[in-house]
């Protein structure tokens, strides 16, 4: 994955023309554009193919099957264009293992963001050990807790490879851009605070300025 903005949009509209023309018009701000269910479980995963032709494609599909459901899911991903997906990790490292596919970058979901997913400390060590050990691309780690993100970033980085870690969270869940690009995000997913501002364009600019400061001041 090719970071530059390092900026990622979650696009969790759900028709079709508003999700080309928030891409469209947002494209030279991104690296990434993060497709969910509710977008192509409204529009089908031709929006795949579409959107790809905009910028590269990462499907959130959270992938969390038995190996062979996960192997078919990756493989649909893969052929509709997708650049990666993100999975997850707590089903153990054989289904990990058959969402790894040639040409698809894999994120692995290390700890989620929201209020109630406080369970996720117990195991999320564990998932990062699982994911590195199998050298998937990098990991999901929260924009709202800071300090978790931090931890998941010091446990990748002891690994040979170095890893992608992308954060969810800033904006509408309240994880701020300085806080997750500090404690180690290297790209930040941002969804509802961006897409649907009053003027998205400025909101990206914004973020990516607010990215560019705090990447300065980052201890290396
Ligand atoms: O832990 C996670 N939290 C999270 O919000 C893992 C995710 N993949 N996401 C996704 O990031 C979520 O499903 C949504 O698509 C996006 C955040 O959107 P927003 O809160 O910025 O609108």
């Amino acid at each position: 994955m090719e970071l530059n903005t390092r900026l990622i949009l979650a696009l969790d509209v759900t028709i079709e023309e508003e999700a080309l023309r928030l891409a469209e018009m947002l494209a030279p701000y991104l690296d990434v554009i993060k497709v969910n269910y509710p977008l192509v479980l409204s529009t089908g995963m031709q929006i795949v193919e579409k959107l790809s032709r905009i910028r590269p494609v990462l499907c959130d599909f959270k992938v969390a099957d038995i190996p062979n459901t996960n192997r078919l899911i990756v493989e649909r991903v893969s052929a509709f264009g997708a650049m990666g997906v993100i999975v997850h990790g707590f089903t153990g490292p054989e289904s990990l293992k058959a969402t790894m596919r040639r040409g698809l970058d894999v994120f692995v979901v290390a700890e989620m963001t929201h209020p109630g997913s406080d369970f996720f400390p117990r195991v999320s060590e564990d998932i990062v050990d699982i994911g590195a050990h199998l050298g998937v691309t990098g990991f999901i780690a929260p924009a709202t807790k800071p300090e978790r993100l931090s931890l998941i970033k010091r446990l990748s980085k002891e690994r040979s490879k170095p890893f992608t870690i992308l954060s969810p969270g800033v904006g509408a869940q309240g994880g701020k851009v300085a806080a997750a690009i500090e404690a180690g995000a290297d790209a930040l997913i941002v969804g509802r605070s961006l897409y649907e501002s009053e003027d998205p364009e400025a909101t990206a600019r914004d973020l990516i300025e607010q990215i560019q400061a705090a990447e300065s001041s980052r201890p290396e």
